[in-house]
């Protein structure tokens, strides 16, 4: 299964990046690298190609619509992702290439490993934690529920 993005909301955060926050979607042999990025709102994110092929890449998404024309290497200009959701990536030149940039308005999140699971270093106290993953689709908003630090937090995803 593909990794599921955990975010966790915790009260009196900036629900935005600072500026100079950066991350990279990279695409390797013909895929996005990693499939799965999730950013804080407010993130610019840079495509570089490690191809030797050219790659178009492009989001209808709501939350980001945009175009990097047939390029190699890293293009100059990153994208910034200002608002919270999820971008849905394509490649125009290869079909089979699909990747997401799930965007959270909180500077606490991470990916599930191959087992499921994923360490966060969060303050102590109670939060919501929401997870979503690619198979919900780019509109859900996720699965939400609360946790307290200190505690396993085991979320179900296969619940009807
Ligand atoms: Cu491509």
């Amino acid at each position: 299964m593909e990794g599921a993005a955990v975010s966790v909301f915790v009260k009196g955060t900036k629900p935005t990046a600072s500026p100079d926050v950066t991350a990279d979607m990279a695409q390797k042999n013909k895929a996005f690298a990693p499939t799965l990025r999730v950013v804080q709102t407010g993130t610019s994110v840079s495509f570089p190609n490690f191809d030797t092929v050219r790659h178009h890449v492009y989001s209808f998404s709501p939350v980001k619509p945009f175009e990097i024309k047939l390029y190699a290497g890293t293009p100059a200009a990153p994208v910034i992702f200002d608002k919270p959701g999820t971008a849905t990536l394509g490649c125009n030149i290869h079909d089979r290439m699909l990747g997401y940039i799930h965007v959270v308005d909180t500077p606490y999140f991470g990916v599930t490993d191959a087992a499921g699971k994923v360490t966060l270093d969060l303050p102590a106290g109670e939060h919501r934690v929401r997870v979503w993953t690619p198979t919900m689709g780019e509109t859900s908003p996720g699965v939400e529920q609360g946790l307290k630090t200190g505690q396993d937090v085991v979320i179900r995803l296969d619940k009807p």
